[in-house]
């Protein structure tokens, strides 16, 4: 709901965008002892998607971010790949994972960076671009918020899922058009909310794919 990032994704996907994901990645800190694993390069766009922009994510780290707290590994370019170059289906444990072979060439043109986010900024990234959450190797958790932002044309039927407190203040935006978005929202008793919060889907649990 940042304007600046409701404009970009506008200006991208079309007006009022279709915000029907909020959540947020943590990466852990190592358990005691143990090393923190990195994830294999993926798209979130695991399966057959269209070859131009549909959605976007908008990432807000609430910590500064950087390689050694696990700054997302981001492959510039790699969004007009088609699902080709992935393998896994949806559904399956790491789904959407890019081929070696395919990781290996595109390094050669442009390489993968980590790079440093101050706290509180603001990253918009296309939902196709390939990807990895990497080990964090200090003691803080680092945390980043994810929502994401869909083309007004996408047939996708996800919906939001908020508490009824909320429900005031996302109107009262949306009456002094400070929105800027279309949010489908679920609603949900706040004991609800309260007794569901901690047990969501991971990542790839979730369908991004258009209805047929
Ligand atoms: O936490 C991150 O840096 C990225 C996580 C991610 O890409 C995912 O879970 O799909
Ligand atoms: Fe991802």
């Amino acid at each position: 709901m940042d304007p600046i990032a409701t404009q970009i994704t506008s200006a991208v996907l079309g007006p009022r965008p279709k915000w029907t994901f909020c959540s947020a990645n943590a990466a852990m800190p190592p358990l005691p002892g143990g090393t923190s694993q990195r994830q294999p390069v993926h798209s979130d766009a695991d399966f057959f998607h269209p070859i131009h922009p549909f959605a976007l994510v908008v990432n807000v780290p609430l910590v500064t971010m950087s390689p050694s707290n696990g700054s997302t590994e981001v492959w510039p370019g790699t969004h007009v790949a088609d699902i080709s170059a992935q393998e896994g289906a949806h559904g399956d444990r790491a789904s959407g994972r890019i081929k070696e072979d395919h990781l290996a060439e595109r390094a050669a043109v442009v390489p993968p960076s980590q790079p440093i986010v101050e706290k509180g900024s603001v990253v918009v990234r296309d939902l196709r671009l390939w990807h990895a959450g990497m080990p964090n190797t200090t003691d803080q958790t680092r945390i980043m918020l994810a929502m994401i932002h869909f083309a007004p044309w996408y047939r996708n039927r996800m919906k939001l899922q908020f508490c009824e407190d909320i429900k005031p203040i996302l109107e009262g935006l949306d009456r002094d058009d400070k929105l800027g978005l279309a949010a489908p929202v679920d609603w949900i008793s706040r004991e609800e909310a309260l007794g569901s919060y901690l047990n969501r889907g991971f990542g790839n649990s979730y369908d991004f794919d258009q209805d047929p």
